[in-house]
C-alpha cells in the first residue's frame, strides 16, 4: 500500500512540477488551470495520508506553512555586493575606460558586456544542496539577511528540486524577486476588496510579501523572480562567463531574465539602454534600468572588488521620473542637531511609483540657486528609493509677487531663536534639548541600527510615542510600561513585549555606539570609535578637554569643540546618568570578548597594503580571533589582496575562496574593532 502510494506521489509531484515550468518558465502550459488543480487536490489527499511520504520538492510546500515569530538571521557565505550607478553616458563611458585601464585593453580594444534590464525588486539568495532548494534569505546589508524559505517556496515559478540528473552538492544563487505588473493590479483588487490598503508599487508589494511571517499570506500574491549571478558553489565548474552562467542556470530549470544582450563596447551598451527604455512599458515588470557586467569571469576576477561593489559592473539608471505640482508652502524641519531644513509641502503628485507631498529643498542656499518661491509651480523629481526633491521651478508659471522663502527667526516647533553660526552652513535652532524636535529626532538616532540598535524602535514608533507623550528624552525609553505601549493604536500585547524585551537587551552595548547614540554635533560612527577606543571609558571622555581630544588620530578642532560643549552641558551629563541608572551599560570587553568577532575565520593576505603594513594587518585580524595563513587551501575564509598579488589570487580563484581588496579589509576591521 505505501509503495504504491509513494509512486504515485513521487509521480504527481514530477508531473505537477513539469506543468510548472511549462507554464512559467516555457510559457507554454500543456494542461488547464482546473486539470492542474484536480491533480493538486489528488497529492494532497495522499500526503496527508502518507505524511512520511512528503518529498523535498512537493509543490505543496508552496501553499505556505504556519506564521513565524520572526525571521532567523543568515549569514552569506559569499557577501552579497550592490551596484555602483551610472545616470549619465558619461559616466558609462568612464566605468568602460577604468575596465580598459585596469584590464589593460590593447589599444582599440573592446570588453564585452553582459547588457541585463535591471529589475526592480528585492536581490534575494538561494542554497540549493543536491539540487533541493534548502534555503533563501534576503540580502540584507550584504553580509547578513534573513531567512525567508517559506515564503520564497511559494513562487511558483521556482524549482523546489533543479531539473538535472547530476546537481551539484552547494549551489547558490542570487536574484531579484519582484511582482509583475498584473499581479500587482490583482493583489491590489483584492486589497481594496477586503478594505485593506493598497500597495503603493509593485517593489513595496514584492516587498511586503517577502516579509511576510505568514507564508500562506505570500502565497496568495504573485511574486516571480529571475535569478543573475553565483554565491557558494561546490562539486561543479561554474561557467566562464555571465552569458554561459546564465544559460547553465537556466538549463537547471532557474527562471532567468531573457532580455539581455552581449554588447561589445560602449557604444552597443547605450543602444541596448535606449531599446530597452522603448521596450519598458511593453515588459510588464517594473525596471529601473540596465545593469551592464563584463562577461568574461577571467576578466571579472582580475577587476575584483571596491569594498563592496564589484568594479565589473555598474547599472545604468533611467532618468529620474518627473512632475508637475504646485508648492502649497515652505516648511523648516527641526533636526537632532536643531539644524532647520527648509521642506516643501506639494500638492500631491504621483511621480516615481509614488504620491509624492513633501520634497526635500536641501537648504537655504539651494532654495536660493533654484530662486524657490511660496506657491511656485514646481517640477518635482523622484529617482528609485531616493528621496524626492524638488528640480526646478515653472518661471513661467509664477503668480506677481510671489514671496521668497525666508529662514525663520525662532524655532518653529520650540520659538527659540535661530542662529547661524560664522561658517556653519545651516542655521540651527538654539534651544538645544529644550526642543521637542530635536529631543524627538535624538531619540531616533540613539535607537538606530548604527546606534544602540534597538530592535522594533523605528522612526514612525517614536514619533507615535512622543506624539503621545510617552517619551519626551532618551531616558523616558526605560521607563515605557507594557501597559503605556498597549494603549497606543496598532499595538498589541505582543508587540509591546518584545519591544520592551528589544530595550533591555539593547541596553548591554559598546562604549563607541553608546557614544555614536548620545548624537553629540560632528561627531559620526567613526568619530564615536576612535574616543572609545583613545579613551577606553565614558569617564575618561567626559573628563577630555580640547587639547587631549585634539590628540586622538582622525579627531580635530571642530569636533573637540562639539565633544567638549556637549558634556558641559549639565543637561546631557543628567541624561546620561539616567540612562546608567536604568542600566544601560558598555562592558570594557575583555581581550577574550574581543576575540570573539572573527572567531573561526581564516584569510590570507596578499600583495602590498597602503594603510598598514601585512604584519600589522594580521595582528589587527588575530587580535579579532581571526587565523591569518600563508596559504589559500579550501578552508580559506576570504582572501585580502593588495597592490601586485602573487599566485595566492589565481590560487582562491580556483577554490571559489572570495578575493577582496584593501578597502574592504578596512571595512571588515572597523566593523568589528571595538
Ligand atoms: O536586476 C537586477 N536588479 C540586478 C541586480 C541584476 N540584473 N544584476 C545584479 N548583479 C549584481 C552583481 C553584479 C553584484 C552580482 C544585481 C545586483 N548585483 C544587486 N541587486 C541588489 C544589490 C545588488
Amino acid at each position: 500500500m505505501t509503495d504504491k502510494a509513494e509512486k504515485q506521489i513521487a509521480e504527481l509531484s514530477k508531473t505537477l512540477n513539469e506543468h510548472l515550468y511549462r507554464y512559467h518558465v516555457q510559457d507554454s502550459p500543456t494542461v488547464s488551470d482546473a486539470e492542474y488543480d484536480a491533480l493538486f487536490k489528488q497529492l494532497e489527499q495522499l500526503e496527508a495520508q502518507h505524511p512520511h511520504l512528503i518529498k523535498p520538492d512537493s509543490p505543496t510546500h508552496r501553499v505556505g506553512g504556519p506564521p513565524l515569530e520572526g525571521f532567523e538571521q543568515v549569514k552569506h557565505k559569499v557577501p552579497m555586493l550592490s551596484l555602483n550607478n551610472a545616470f549619465t553616458f558619461e559616466e558609462l563611458s568612464d566605468f568602460d575606460r577604468s575596465v580598459r585601464e585596469r584590464l589593460e585593453t590593447e589599444e582599440g580594444g573592446e570588453v564585452t558586456y553582459l547588457a541585463e534590464p535591471k529589475l526592480d525588486g528585492l536581490a534575494i539568495s538561494l542554497r540549493y544542496e543536491s539540487g533541493i532548494l534548502v534555503q533563501a534569505a534576503t540580502r540584507g546589508d550584504g553580509t547578513t539577511g534573513e531567512n525567508v524559505t517559506d515564503n520564497i517556496r511559494t513562487i511558483s515559478m521556482l524549482p523546489l528540486k533543479l531539473r538535472t540528473k547530476k546537481p551539484p552538492a552547494v549551489l547558490e544563487v542570487r536574484g531579484e524577486v519582484f511582482m509583475d505588473t498584473a499581479s500587482f493590479d490583482e493583489s491590489n483588487k483584492s486589497l481594496i476588496a477586503a478594505g485593506d490598503k493598497p500597495f503603493v508599487n509593485p517593489r513595496n508589494a514584492a516587498a511586503g510579501s517577502l516579509r511576510q511571517l505568514d507564508s500562506r499570506k505570500t502565497a496568495k500574491r504573485r511574486l516571480s523572480i529571475y535569478v543573475y549571478s553565483l554565491g557558494e558553489v561546490e562539486g561543479v565548474e561554474a561557467p566562464a562567463s555571465q552569458f554561459k552562467i546564465l544559460q547553465w542556470l537556466s538549463g537547471f530549470g532557474l527562471p532567468t531574465n531573457t532580455e539581455i544582450k552581449e554588447c561589445i563596447g560602449p557604444e552597443a551598451c547605450f543602444k541596448f539602454y535606449e531599446f530597452i527604455l522603448k521596450r519598458r512599458p511593453l515588459l510588464g515588470y517594473d525596471i529601473d534600468g540596465v545593469v551592464f557586467k563584463v562577461d568574461d569571469m577571467i576578466q571579472q576576477r582580475e577587476l575584483g572588488f571596491r569594498s563592496r561593489t564589484p568594479r565589473w559592473a555598474i547599472a545604468q539608471k533611467f532618468p529620474a521620473e518627473e512632475a508637475q505640482t504646485q508648492l502649497l508652502d515652505v516648511e523648516f524641519q527641526v533636526g537632532r542637531t536643531g539644524a532647520l531644513t527648509p521642506v516643501a509641502r506639494l500638492e500631491p503628485v504621483f511621480v516615481g511609483g509614488v504620491t509624492v507631498s513633501n520634497a526635500t529643498l536641501h537648504n537655504m542656499d539651494e532654495i536660493e540657486r533654484k530662486d524657490i518661491r511660496r506657491k511656485d509651480t514646481v517640477i518635482v523629481r523622484r529617482a528609485g528609493d531616493v528621496i524626492p526633491e524638488v528640480a526646478r521651478v515653472v518661471v513661467e508659471r509664477r503668480k506677481k509677487g510671489a514671496r521668497k522663502v525666508k529662514m525663520p527667526a525662532r524655532c518653529p516647533v520650540c520659538s527659540s531663536p535661530v542662529e547661524r553660526a560664522d561658517g556653519d552652513a545651516v542655521a540651527r535652532c538654539t534651544g538645544g534639548l529644550s526642543c521637542a524636535a530635536q529631543r524627538r529626532e535624538g531619540i531616533k538616532h540613539y535607537a538606530s541600527r548604527r546606534a544602540m540598535d534597538i530592535d522594533g524602535l523605528g522612526d514612525k514608533l517614536v514619533e507615535q510615542l512622543s506624539e503621545a507623550g510617552l517619551i519626551n528624552s532618551i531616558d523616558d525609553l526605560y521607563k515605557l510600561t507594557a501597559e503605556q505601549l498597549t494603549s497606543l493604536p496598532r499595538m498589541g500585547e505582543k508587540s509591546a513585549t518584545n519591544l520592551l524585551e528589544s530595550l533591555e537587551k539593547a541596553k548591554q552595548t559598546t562604549l563607541a555606539r553608546f557614544v555614536f547614540g548620545l548624537g553629540i554635533r560632528d561627531v559620526g560612527e567613526g568619530g564615536a570609535a576612535a574616543l572609545a577606543d583613545h579613551f577606553g571609558s565614558l569617564d575618561a571622555i567626559m573628563a577630555a578637554d580640547e587639547t587631549s581630544l585634539e590628540t586622538v588620530e582622525d579627531i580635530g578642532p571642530v569636533v573637540s569643540a562639539s565633544v567638549v560643549a556637549f558634556f558641559a552641558n549639565a543637561d546631557n551629563r543628567a541624561m546620561i546618568n539616567a540612562l546608567i541608572d536604568h542600566g544601560v551599560n558598555f562592558p570594557v570587553l575583555e581581550k577574550a570578548a574581543v576575540e570573539q568577532r572573527l572567531e573561526g575565520n581564516t584569510y590570507v593576505l596578499t600583495g602590498t597594503l597602503s594603510s598598514m603594513s601585512r604584519d600589522q594587518a594580521k595582528q589587527k585580524l588575530q587580535r579579532l580571533g581571526a587565523k591569518v595563513s600563508g596559504s589559500v587551501s579550501k578552508k580559506t575564509t576570504a582572501v585580502y589582496a593588495g597592490a601586485s598579488p602573487g599566485s595566492k589570487v589565481t590560487k582562491a580563484e580556483s577554490l571559489n575562496v572570495p578575493v577582496f581588496d584593501e578597502d574592504a579589509l578596512q571595512a571588515l576591521l572597523n566593523e568589528n574593532e571595538l
